[in-house]
């Protein structure tokens, strides 16, 4: 008799649950709810963003919808910007693919800012290689990705098409992203990979000649109960306005040696006299290249602060 009495009004309301977002579609979200029906939901209220990987707390509204009521703490958060907007990209992911490809030619600049976002969120970062089976028409990226290898970054050449199975160990116990240009057979690993993503995977003359990329969405996928995987259309482009100055230099690993040994404490390693850095280039210590990229993109950061 009184357990129908006065409490009965809080027992008829939806109680908050725990999820995961598993897709992102625009102010929409997936969720993946602890047991594991999926549910569609808004965030309530226009606070901060949500990120695919996101843990929320939800709040069933009608069958199969709900409302995101809070997003739990991060572990790491990978976002792109550029001088006016930031966008989230994934949450709590603990590992960045690098996907490059034998065919088409692919951005070392590009590789360069992936490795900045991975070693300033802390997670670990690789380099994927695709299209193995295309290298014999071109040798070219075997020695760029030396370099790579060199700064101490995992190398791993695989044929997505013939064989996803050595990539799996590398992802076992990981929340991974996959990052790249369009084309480079990201949609490609992760249909090998999980058979039944159904991907949307494009040839490459019709991608380009369409101007468009084929993936549009953001998704996570569960490869078993530690591990996941996800495809963004998000990091083809990897705007790093929201890294600080100071943290730039830090992303390139083989800089820390030289920094706090310059003359000024502050150092830009720009044009300083006494710079550790700069002299380190002049003396053929460090690559030219990224210390052109680490300029370039120091300026960029600088012209944002003075907005
Ligand atoms: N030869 C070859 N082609 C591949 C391989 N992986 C992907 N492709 C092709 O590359 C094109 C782009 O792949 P897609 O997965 O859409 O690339 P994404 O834009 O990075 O998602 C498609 O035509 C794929 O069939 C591979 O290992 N070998
Ligand atoms: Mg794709
Ligand atoms: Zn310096």
């Amino acid at each position: 008799m009184s357990s129908k009495h006065p409490s009965s009004r809080k027992l008829t309301q939806p109680t908050v649950g725990r999820g995961q977002v598993i897709a992102t579609y625009g102010r929409q979200y997936e969720i993946k709810t602890q047991n594991g029906t999926l549910l569609t939901c808004v965030m309530r209220g226009k606070k901060g963003g949500v990120a695919c990987g996101d843990q929320v707390e939800i709040l069933p509204t009608t069958p199969g919808q709900g409302v995101i009521e809070m997003v739990l703490p991060r572990s790491s958060l990978l976002y792109r910007s550029d001088a006016f907007r930031q966008k989230l990209i994934a949450a709590n992911v603990t590992q960045l693919i690098i996907v490059v490809a034998a065919v088409p030619s692919f951005s070392e600049e590009l590789i360069d800012r992936c490795l900045i976002a991975a070693e300033n969120q802390h997670i670990k970062v690789f380099i994927l290689l695709n299209k193995a089976d295309l290298l014999e028409q071109t040798r070219a990226p075997i020695a760029t990705l030396a370099f790579y290898q060199s700064l101490g970054y995992p190398l791993l050449t695989i044929s997505a098409c013939q064989d996803i199975e050595p990539l799996r160990p590398y992802l076992q116990g990981h929340t991974s992203v996959l990052a790249g240009q369009s084309g480079m057979g990201k949609s490609t690993i992760i249909n090998a990979l999980i058979p039944d993503a159904q991907r949307t995977t494009m040839e490459i003359s019709t991608a380009l000649d369409s101007g468009r990329h084929t993936t549009t969405h953001t998704r996570l996928y569960h490869l078993d109960s530690e591990s996941s995987i996800i495809d963004s259309p998000g990091l083809q482009e990897f705007g790093l306005h929201h890294i600080d100055s100071r943290e730039l230099a830090w992303g390139f690993t083989e800089f820390r040696p030289y920094l706090g040994q310059c003359r000024f404490s502050n150092c830009r390693h720009m044009t300083e006299p006494d710079c550790a850095l700069l002299r380190a280039a002049q003396d053929g210590k460090t690559n030219a290249r990224r210390l052109a990229v680490y300029h370039k993109l120091m300026v960029s950061a600088e012209n944002q602060k003075a907005w």
